[in-house]
């Protein structure tokens, strides 16, 4: 369970384009995409609970973006404007407070981060926030992005891993050492109180259910708790 002491006074979440697309069945299919679905849902529950501000991103393409690999890109068509792939996963409980963050809709260049060129982080400052919760798909694309861009914004930033799913493992598990190494927090649903850690406290972490066939190093996750590698 996850409860509203989870949150801080100045705290905002981030969901990270949870689209049909991006689970199985989609045009980009991220691996058990959808079973974070639920793990978001305790989230955002909490934080309606706690009063704490909820913005949902979504990848929202122009048909022929130049990220498809007919336009020289890397990825198949995908979160195409208006089309059901585009859609919020059916069973993601946005709350009717939610705002959204459109992005991935320049012509120029992609935007994997839902801060690039969206105004975001002066909205977020406006409005006094100082710590971002972020979740969502994919962890080693968008999420990364994101969350990158929302520590050099400034803000305190925490990873939900639990919340989280890569395009391709490896690369989601080097982008949490990435992110840990810059300073991220990086917690699993199991330690959710690790939200708010005390003041000097290491933060130590299993590897997340998704990564635990993989091998973790020390570095990628805090600690060793018998778990991991
Ligand atoms: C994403 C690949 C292409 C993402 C978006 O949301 O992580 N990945 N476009
Ligand atoms: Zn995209």
């Amino acid at each position: 369970m996850i409860s509203g002491n989870h949150f801080k006074p100045n705290d905002a979440m981030i969901i990270v384009d949870v689209q049909v697309d991006f689970c199985p069945g989609g045009a980009l299919v991220v691996e058990q995409g959808d079973r974070i679905v639920s793990v978001i849902n305790d989230w955002l529950q909490a934080a309606q609970q706690a009063g704490v501000p909820v913005f949902a991103s979504r990848d929202w393409h122009p048909r022929e973006h130049i990220s498809f690999v007919s336009e020289g890109g890397k990825w198949p068509p995908h979160c195409i404007q208006d089309t059901p792939g585009a859609a919020f996963h059916p069973d993601l409980k946005l709350p009717a407070s939610t705002i959204v963050i459109t992005k991935g809709v320049r012509f120029d260049h992609d935007q994997n981060s839902a801060f690039d060129e969206t105004g975001l982080a002066t909205y977020l400052k406006r409005k006094g926030i100082q710590r971002v919760l972020v979740a969502g798909l994919a962890l080693d694309v968008c999420v990364l992005a994101t969350a990158m861009d929302a520590h050099h914004a400034g803000f305190d930033v925490v990873l939900l891993a639990d919340a989280t799913r890569a395009v391709v493992v490896q690369d989601g598990i080097e982008a949490i050492s990435k992110l840990r190494r810059a300073g991220v927090a990086v917690i699993g649903a199991a330690r959710a109180e690790q939200a708010a850690p005390a003041a000097g406290q290491e933060t130590c972490l299993k590897a997340p259910e998704w990564a635990e066939h993989q091998r973790f190093s020390d570095e990628d996750m805090g600690c060793d708790d018998g778990r991991a590698g």
